[in-house]
């Protein structure tokens, strides 16, 4: 059983990775308009990720005794000046969400609640990864700067990734 005040840190969390999977489809959406398949398969794929982590919470929550609920969203931005934009606001939503798990572990050993900090280890590692992921996207984007060329070998590149889930580990790992 998860005390109460878990439960509504889990249920924020919810709230946010649920944000999240919306953010990511609003670029995604763009992308797709402006002619950036690749970028657009690979933010597509990234908003599904984010939909099962907001997933997950729901299982644990309501397998713990809680209630796992459905928050209204806010809008996502809709607009979006380049591709360069796109992935600085991923790096910097994604070091938000990593400060909101590191939060969260910091209250479950404050309540000595180590179900769910073991929980929890899943999103700590995500983490590491998906900030890692947008960084090393951000370098490639900074040795491209506007150079139409490189901007289209990169749109290809995050095809094939979206395809194989991220590209990360051989192959692209299976994260589910
Ligand atoms: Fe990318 O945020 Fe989920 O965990």
């Amino acid at each position: 059983m998860i005390s109460s005040q878990i439960e509504q840190a889990l249920n924020r969390q919810i709230d946010l990775e649920g944000f999240s999977s919306m953010y990511y489809l609003s670029m995604a959406s763009w992308c797709q308009v402006q002619g950036f398949n690749g970028v657009s398969a690979f933010l597509y794929h990234h908003s599904d990720e984010e939909r099962m982590h907001m997933l997950k919470l729901f299982h644990y929550i309501n397998d713990r005794g809680g209630h796992g609920i459905v928050p209204a969203f806010a809008a996502p931005q809709k607009d979006f000046s380049d591709i360069h934009e796109i992935f600085n606001i991923v790096l910097s939503h994604e070091i938000k969400v990593s400060n909101e798990i590191n939060a969260l572990v910091a209250m479950c050993i404050e309540e000595k609640d180590y179900t769910t900090h073991n929980f929890l280890q899943w999103y700590v590692a995500e983490q590491i990864e998906e900030e890692t992921l947008a960084r090393n996207i951000i370098d490639k984007l900074k040795l491209i700067g506007e150079d139409k060329g490189g901007l289209y070998l990169f749109d290809r590149d995050l095809q094939t990734m979206g395809v194989a889930g991220h590209g990360r580990g051989k192959g692209g790992r299976k994260k589910h």
